[in-house]
């Protein structure tokens, strides 16, 4: 093939690329890179962070690779005039290639050890406004969201106030899930038997997507909710609507709802209940399934 004509198919094939790529980027809305709280703020950073970091020895490396490829090509005798077969040991090259990786190494691990325990999903927000409580089940397949200070519930809807911290407690009736709403931030698994936590917060108006990031069976696909995040009085006016309804959640309704079943739509409950959320993690820390009475979070001490 005419050599024109490859070096014109390259810039094609590159320029189809990286077409391809802005078309995909603009379409659609890649939550972790268009963050709307704090955590997923800072996650987003340290995304783009490490990867401007690998690429600071990916790029240089591609270049060179088709640079030196170009310059050695058989055709070019120029390039044979200084043939050194005994060349061995450069102390120069060998500090690049053994002190650039060392370096990134170096600033890639004070980072994550500091973003680590910034981020640690454990940790409480620092706010002056009050934290939301909201208790998760992950259910087959759906997600219940217990408010046990507000006394509502909603299934495959999570709603909380925008700049209020909302402090999560994750457990699971049925197999393992993991909480993730990636607007919001990472995340946190959800298993029978313990508590786990997340603590996010959003900093607009929205509604954003949730979803398990730890696939779960036949209907994990709709197990899916909204999270809302909205003004204060808008969530008021939500748990008081919720806290007069005639469906309430009890026990009998709740072995009922947890009965596996797919595509499940929104609904929202009056709590009846109150202590709905200990029950479920005790169900699998005794025998008799329930009926002892243990701190849970003493027992996930025990466990972790
Ligand atoms: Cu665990």
């Amino acid at each position: 093939m005419n050599k024109k004509i490859q070096v014109l198919l390259l810039l094609v094939a590159i320029a189809g690329l990286v077409g391809i790529i802005t078309v995909v980027l603009q379409g659609h809305n890649i939550a972790v890179l268009n963050p709307q709280g704090t955590i997923a703020n800072k996650e987003r950073d340290l995304i783009i962070f490490t990867t401007v970091l690998g690429l600071a020895v990916v790029i240089p490396v591609f270049i060179m690779l088709f640079g030196i490829a170009w310059k050695y090509r058989e055709s070019n005798t120029k390039a044979n005039t200084k043939y050194s077969p005994d060349w061995d040991g450069s102390r120069l090259y060998e500090t690049i290639w053994w002190g650039v990786p060392c370096v990134i190494m170096l600033v890639l691990g004070v980072v994550i050890w500091q973003s680590s325990h910034e981020l640690d999903p454990y940790k409480k927000l620092e706010s002056n406004v009050k934290p939301i409580r909201v208790q998760v089940v992950a259910l087959q397949w759906k997600w219940l969201f217990i408010y046990p200070e507000q006394k509502i519930a909603s299934v495959n809807l999570v709603q909380f106030p925008e700049d209020t911290p909302v402090n999560f407690e994750i457990t699971a009736d049925a197999p393992m899930n993991s909480f993730w709403i990636p607007s919001l931030g990472g995340q946190v698994y959800a298993m029978t038997g313990m508590t786990t936590k997340l603590h996010l917060q959003a900093d607009n108006i929205g509604s954003y997507n949730g979803s398990s990031a730890n696939i779960s069976g036949e209907g994990f696909a709709g197990m899916r909710f909204i999270a809302k995040a909205t003004s204060q009085a808008d969530f008021d006016t939500w748990v008081r609507s919720n806290q007069n309804s005639s469906t309430g959640l009890g026990m009998t309704e709740y072995s009922k709802l947890a009965t596996p079943s797919k595509d499940v739509p929104a609904a929202t409950y009056s709590l009846k209940q109150a202590d709905l959320y200990d029950k479920i993690v005790m169900k699998y820390m005794t025998p008799e399934g329930g009926n002892e009475t243990m701190d849970h979070e003493q027992m996930n001490m025990e466990m972790h």
